[in-house]
């Protein structure tokens, strides 16, 4: 068995012993109270689900495994010459919970690069749809069938014992994560770039790699890309792509049908959809305004219109964090760093300036910060990746690993199907004149 297998294998039977242990001792005890208002009010706030990859912070926002975004820039294996984070040596993190060497980063790395090869009847899938189809369409499609290689349907059509699930689903989540590179740059290329599409470099990274097919080797870009894989990847559990992906996995679905679910979460536009959002809204807005440079009373008059026609000011805003998201701290770190100058850029930090003030003066919005999505078009533009459409299909490789390693653990720990109760309106009304019971499982 390979040795990541393996030491996956030891903390995850560990675990299991030790929530055994406590749910033993502790079972009983109550966790939370649910209001009516939760009920109703899209479960905000109600603990019900343990996610082992990551955690989320109102206040500062995620950790993985207990490490924020600043440190994991510090403290995990980069690539040669670079100073991003590898996204693999995240992935390792993730799932074993302990920070990798380079050594185990390297490891990884090799075993994508040597599973990357994607069998042609994806391709022909993707070909198969008209070429005005939205990026994140083809990317699902694209997955869906993949799942033609699915080790565990395979296992488990032929008679798999329930602990040995875990196993097909490690393999089957490493090939998949592999293979989303390809699966992203080719659509890339079939959509905007006549489809010429770029084989893979063997030599490079899983990030860098993905740079490469999509066409852009630029040094500078291949660490955003290997930033933007590592801030994306994981938001602890409850959010729509990770939920879904673990629901959906609940039923014992595999990996590959499991993540396509959680990615069709995704391409909505209050997720990860947000980040094509948000450029063509400032787009419009110069549009409207004439200029590459609105003013601060310009986005301002621009904003209180937007929030007049009864539509969302993209990128700003979150069901959990209630300050400034730290993936948008870091990707103005790498504008600064990069491209303090960029006109673009620059308008999204003036739109930082003004949109808080405004959101908070409603009343009603819990979080007037940005999110993730409110930055990472603008650096992506500056390198001339100007289809904001494709924006999504970046977000779900990325989240691909938090998810996957998730639903590993999920396998690990033989987490059971995940079937919460729900009630009607009548039931509701009944319970409330007292003629109705609690209702239970
Ligand atoms: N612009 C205008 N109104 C907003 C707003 C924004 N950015 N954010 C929240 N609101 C509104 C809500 O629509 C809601 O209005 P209502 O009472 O009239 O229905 C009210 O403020 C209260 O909402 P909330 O409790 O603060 O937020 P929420 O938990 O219901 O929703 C989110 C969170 C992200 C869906 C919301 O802030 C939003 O729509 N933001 C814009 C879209 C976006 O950026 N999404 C990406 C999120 C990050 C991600 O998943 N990638």
């Amino acid at each position: 068995m390979d040795i990541i297998k393996e030491r996956f294998k030891a903390k995850a039977d560990a675990a299991a012993t030790e929530i055994k242990e406590l749910l033993k001792e502790h079972g009983s005890k109550k966790i939370g109270e649910v209001s009516l208002s939760q009920v109703y009010q899209g479960m905000r706030g109600i603990t019900g689900l343990v996610t082992e990859t990551s955690l989320l912070d109102a206040q500062e926002g995620i950790r993985f495994r207990g490490y924020s975004i600043p440190e994991l820039q510090e403290k995990l294996p980069k690539a040669k010459g670079g100073s991003e984070p590898l996204p693999e040596a995240l992935f390792y993190l993730m799932l074993i919970g302990e920070l990798p060497t380079e050594d185990d980063a390297n490891r990884i790395t090799s075993i994508l690069q040597r599973r990357s090869h994607v069998p042609n009847h994806v391709f022909a899938a993707i070909d198969a749809l008209p070429i005005t189809t939205h990026p994140m369409t083809m990317y699902v499609v694209g997955v869906m069938a993949l799942q033609t290689e699915s080790v565990f349907a395979k296992n488990y059509a032929d008679g798999l014992s329930k602990k040995d699930y875990w196993e097909s689903t490690f393999e089957d989540a490493l090939t998949l994560i592999a293979r989303l590179p390809r699966i992203a740059a080719y659509i890339y290329r079939r959509k905007y770039k006549n489809s010429e599409h770029i084989q893979p470099d063997g030599l490079l990274d899983w990030s860098g790699n993905l740079a490469h097919m999509m066409g852009y080797d630029d040094e500078s870009f291949y660490e955003l890309m290997r930033l933007y894989m590592t801030i994306h990847a994981d938001h602890e559990g409850g959010n729509v792509s990770a939920h879904t992906t673990h629901l959906v996995g609940s039923a014992l679905s595999d990996c590959y049908l499991s993540y396509a679910a959680g990615m069709n979460g995704l391409a909505g536009p209050l997720h990860g959809l947000a980040n094509q959002e948000v450029i063509k809204w400032i787009y419009e807005m110069q549009k409207e305004i004439g200029s590459e440079e609105p003013t601060a009373e310009q986005i301002s008059d621009y904003v209180q219109k937007t929030l007049k026609s009864g539509k969302v000011v993209p990128g700003y805003g979150h069901a959990v964090l209630r300050k400034t998201d730290p993936r948008f701290t870091a990707q103005m770190e790498f504008g600064k760093k990069h491209m303090p100058d960029d006109k673009l850029v620059n308008t999204v930090w003036k739109i930082y300036d003004t949109v808080p003030p405004i959101l908070q003066s409603l009343g009603k919005i819990k979080n007037p910060w940005p999110n993730v999505d409110a930055h990472s078009g603008a650096l992506l533009v500056h390198y001339g990746l100007v289809e904001y459409e494709f924006y999504t299909v970046l977000f779900a490789v990325s989240r691909a690993l938090g998810v996957l390693a998730s639903l590993i653990w999920d396998r690990g720990l033989a987490f059971p199907l995940e079937r919460p109760k729900s009630v009607t309106t009548q039931s509701v009304k009944l319970w409330l004149e007292g003629k109705d019971e609690i209702w239970e499982g």
